[in-house]
Formats: C-alpha cells, sequence, structure tokens
C-alpha cells in the first residue's frame, strides 16, 4: 500500500487537508442541501449566490454575515468549478477576487461591499428580511 494510503476512505495528504477544510466549509453553509440536514428553515426567499474558493477568509466573512442572519445562499466554489470563473467575471463586470456576491441577480461586489451595506442598514431590504429577522 503507498504512503499515506487512505484510511477509512480519507484522501492522502495534502488532499485530506483540503477533503477536512471543504467538510467544514460546507457544515457551515447553509446550502439547500445543508438547510435539508439540518432542517434549517431560511428568513427569506431572495436569491442569494456567492462566487468561493477555499482558503479565503473573505469568503468566510461574508458567509457568517448570510448565516448570522439565517439567509440561504448559493455557493460556487471556483476551485471546483473552474468553469464558473468566466461566468462570474462578466457577472461581476471583470471583477476576479472572491467573494462575488450577488443579491437578487444584483452584483454587490465581495466581502467589505457586503459589510458596507450592513453598516448603511440596506441589507436587511435587499436581502427581503423586513421585520421578520431573528
Ligand atoms: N476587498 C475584497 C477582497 C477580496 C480578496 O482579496 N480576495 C482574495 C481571496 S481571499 C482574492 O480573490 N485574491 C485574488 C485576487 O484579488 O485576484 C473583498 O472584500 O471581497
Amino acid at each position: 500500500m503507498p504512503q499515506g494510503a487512505p484510511e477509512s476512505g480519507r484522501p492522502p495528504f495534502p488532499y485530506r487537508f483540503r477533503w477536512e477544510r471543504h467538510r467544514c466549509y460546507n457544515r457551515l453553509t447553509l446550502n439547500p442541501v445543508t438547510m435539508l440536514m439540518n432542517k434549517t428553515t431560511p428568513t427569506t426567499t431572495v436569491k442569494v449566490e456567492l462566487y468561493t474558493s477555499h482558503y479565503c477568509g473573505y469568503c468566510v466573512r461574508a458567509k457568517a454575515l448570510l448565516e448570522r442572519k439565517g439567509v440561504a445562499y448559493i455557493e460556487y466554489y471556483i476551485d471546483d468549478q473552474p468553469e464558473r470563473v468566466p461566468e462570474m467575471v462578466e457577472r461581476a463586470e471583470g471583477a476576479r477576487s472572491v467573494p462575488q456576491i450577488f443579491i437578487a441577480d444584483r452584483h454587490i461586489g465581495g466581502c467589505d461591499e457586503l459589510y458596507q451595506l450592513e453598516r448603511r442598514g440596506v441589507l436587511d431590504g435587499l436581502l427581503g428580511l423586513g421585520d421578520q429577522q431573528p
């Protein structure tokens, strides 16, 4: 058996670390599958999309804000789906950094812009949260 061969189905290092991180992120993500598994009820039906990558602190921060609000989002990991990159760049009008965030198909920008909207008190309105926020 080669050195570093998988134990109990785990990929060998260095893939193992990435696999662990992926699992960790997936646990945090309120994607439709996770919501079904955790029986999490979203607080809004507004479509929120994020283009993200692994090992991206800005992505984690952006997702954390949405999760605090109980907002479900669709996440496209561009390292797993490289075909999404041109799509992201086109929708984000040339921006290449991650995250790129869209609320109801409207381009918001990255993590900084998301938090800026929150500070200005307009994010909940865009998310359709109104008075229903927990
Ligand atoms: N100001 C941006 C910073 C995002 C950023 O720097 N993201 C890194 C990954 S954590 C990135 O995409 N770097 C590659 C690049 O800028 O092309 C935001 O708030 O989203």
